[in-house]
């Protein structure tokens, strides 16, 4: 096959002195930080649906992405020759894993039995690729939301028979990514949720939502697939309410329905930020409950209110994502997905490294700023002796469970004011972190 990239042969660490646009700076696959190598703290994945099948079109204009090995066609060949640039790309960048929804791999045909036949044509090349490459499969997923069947919906839609093609297709999907090793599988509720109120029945949809992914957990253990099955919450976009609407609203909704044994969640900044929460306030809510599985690593723009899926460059927000990530123990099955898409106006294929070479330097600079910051140890040091009044003394038996109201009004009875506060100290601690970064 002729090469997509002919100029790039791969990309290697320069350090931060190097002036190659085409090197990392500071991603050092083999570093050791705490431990474990950045290749293994981070677990790189590029997707596949930003990445090989975004046109670059918005709501005001066509495509503009320069793809020169994409005939623009819906055949199979066009798939399975996209499919083999992909690992070109995707090894050549130096990231260990990919992901994909089953409709960005493959065209959808005339009907269910046509479609799955395509799929199984590209997941035959994929798993090649794999095997040729060494590229990993972080997890898979489904694009319920696409086609116009999925008008109101998938699993939520009034139609049963929606519900009946999205379990199908989750079926498929499931075990295609079992086939390819894939080590999750996620579900982001594309159009799970409602435009008004007037025409939905909110709490059949919901319980509807949560029968649909009990069957997806027998059929997870129906085929063997060990993979961990992710949430990935979402506020709005494409509808004005996403049932999903973030960690905490997911949290409870797995709770309610006892689905919490079999999820964790998949944070993605842009929808942590479009849920008016910070992406730290996110993976907190998820650690806290021991759910943080993954994370779509992109950011938002500060004036625009929608998903515009840019790659993260911040390194203020790279190191306080890392530093939750690392506070609860590192990734396990998840890892750093780029869930994110060039500008239009980057519309040459060589502007794909630059965007993913700026993320993993990003990500690898905030996870070592991250690791030097728990190195320090003031940081933690000053949270926890903020809490020291509960170490011992009344604060101690209530958290213990020994106190009662009662006992709480004698204790203060006899005490008449409580002790003095100490400074929260935040302009300090801020000052603190530009210590390190
Ligand atoms: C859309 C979501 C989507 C999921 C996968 O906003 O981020 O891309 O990650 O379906
Ligand atoms: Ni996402
Ligand atoms: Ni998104």
């Amino acid at each position: 096959m002729k090469s997509a990239f002919p100029q790039i042969t791969e990309i290697r660490y320069e350090g931060p002195k190097s002036k190659n646009p085409l090197a990392f700076k500071h991603y050092n696959a083999d570093e050791i930080v705490e431990g474990k190598t950045l290749r293994d703290h981070l677990r790189f994945a590029v997707v596949y649906w930003h990445t090989f099948r975004g046109t670059g079109s918005d709501p005001f204009g066509a495509g503009t992405m320069q793809r020169p090995w994409d005939d623009g066609s819906a055949s199979i060949s066009n798939a399975q020759n996209r499919a083999r640039v992909a690992f070109e790309f995707i090894s050549k960048l130096g990231a260990p894993y990919y992901c994909w929804h089953d409709r960005d791999v493959a065209p959808e045909g005339k009907n269910l039995r046509e479609t799955n036949k395509n799929l199984d044509a590209v997941a035959k090349v994929l798993k090649e690729e794999q095997k040729r490459t060494g590229v990993k499969l972080l997890w898979g997923t489904t694009n319920a939301f696409s086609h116009p069947r999925f008008v109101h919906g998938a699993s939520t839609s009034c139609n049963a028979d929606v519900f009946a093609f999205a379990a199908c297709q989750v079926k498929k999907a499931m075990e295609v990514t079992h086939e390819l090793g894939g080590e999750g599988y996620t579900f982001w509720g594309g159009r799970e949720g409602y435009m008004t109120l007037l025409n939905t029945d909110m709490k059949r949809e919901q319980e509807h939502l949560a029968k649909f992914l009990h069957l997806a957990v027998a059929h997870k253990k129906a085929i063997g697939f060990k993979g961990q099955f992710y949430i990935e919450p979402k506020p709005k976009e494409p509808t004005k309410h996403q049932y999903d609407s973030d960690a905490a609203a997911c949290l409870n909704f797995l709770r309610e329905f006892d689905l919490l044994p079999h999820f964790k969640l998949n944070i993605e900044t842009n929808h942590a930020t479009l849920a008016g929460h910070t992406m730290q306030h996110e993976l907190e809510v998820a650690g806290a409950a021991g759910a943080l599985g993954s994370i779509d690593a992109n950011t938002g723009d500060e004036l625009l209110g929608w998903d515009t899926d840019q790659f993260p460059t911040s390194i203020y927000l790279t190191t306080y994502t890392m530093l939750s990530v690392l506070k609860y123990g590192g990734f396990k099955t998840g890892g750093v997905n780029f869930d994110a898409k060039v500008r239009r106006e980057s519309f040459e294929p060589i502007d794909l490294f630059y965007a993913h070479i700026g993320g993993m330097d990003a990500f690898a600079r905030g996870l070592k700023i991250a690791a030097a910051i728990r190195k320090d140890g003031r940081l933690a040091e000053f949270v926890k002796n903020r809490y020291a009044s509960w170490d011992s003394g009344i604060g101690a038996k209530i958290e213990a469970g020994k106190a009662s109201f009662k006992d709480l009004e004698a204790y203060m009875l006899k005490k008449g004011e409580a002790a003095a506060s100490s400074s929260g100290r935040q302009e300090y601690l801020e000052n603190l972190i530009n210590e390190f970064i």
